[in-house]
């Protein structure tokens, strides 16, 4: 159950992301669990768990962070490789009692098209919060709203503005798909 109590508007000191981050991983958008997040305005762009390894990041924390996601060329949509804001849930989805571990990233942009295939390079640059479980469907909704917004801000600082250009993030090349 989500605690009681008016949220921070931003995660992370001011000055920077400090270790940990930045992560870095990637892995190619798949299929995730269907259940209708893009109907509720929030897809996920969802990539296989063992994305996680790529950097040995499979000990990471669950929860919700925030960063940028650079997404490939998509042949299907003649789209452009680009660089997104983007905020992130990693975890069991205690709100679905998933069984199984998902990392899923809600890009802070509106796409006419869908991108399943793409390649997204992920850079986290900090944790917004631990995942809840919530007495509904609608509180879960209104609380990945907030995760939007501290995330925006957070990233419109400039010692974290500045990671929208790491090269990691357009860097496609001999990217090997994991999870197929
Ligand atoms: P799934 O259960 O297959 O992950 P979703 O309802 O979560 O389905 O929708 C995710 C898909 O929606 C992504 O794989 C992507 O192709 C598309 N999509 C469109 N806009 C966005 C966005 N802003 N962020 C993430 N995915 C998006
Ligand atoms: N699921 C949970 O069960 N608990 C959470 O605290 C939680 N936080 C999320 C935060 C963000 C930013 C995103 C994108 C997803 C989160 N989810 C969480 C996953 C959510 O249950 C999943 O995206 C559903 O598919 C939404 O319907
Ligand atoms: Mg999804």
């Amino acid at each position: 159950m989500r605690p009681d109590g008016p949220r921070d508007p931003t995660a992370g000191p001011d000055s920077g992301p400090v270790p940990p981050f930045p992560l870095r991983l990637n892995g190619k958008v798949i299929k995730g669990f269907g259940r209708g997040s893009k109907e509720l305005g929030i897809p996920t762009a969802n990539i296989p768990v063992t994305g996680l390894s790529v950097g040995g990041h499979e000990d990471i924390e669950s929860g919700v962070y925030y960063g940028y996601a650079g997404l490939s060329a998509s042949p299907a949509t003649g789209s452009k490789p680009n660089v997104y804001p983007m905020v992130m849930s990693i975890g069991w989805n205690p709100f679905y009692k998933n069984t199984v571990r998902s990392v899923e990233v809600h890009l802070l942009h509106k796409f006419d098209q869908d991108f399943y295939g793409s390649h997204m390079n992920l850079v986290i640059l900090g944790f917004i919060r631990p995942e809840y479980d919530y007495v509904s469907l609608e509180s879960l909704v209104e609380d990945i709203r907030e995760d939007m917004e501290v995330g925006k801000r957070s990233m419109d600082r400039n010692a974290y503005a500045e990671f929208r250009r790491d090269p990691y993030l357009l860097d496609f090349e001999g990217r090997t798909e994991v999870g197929e």
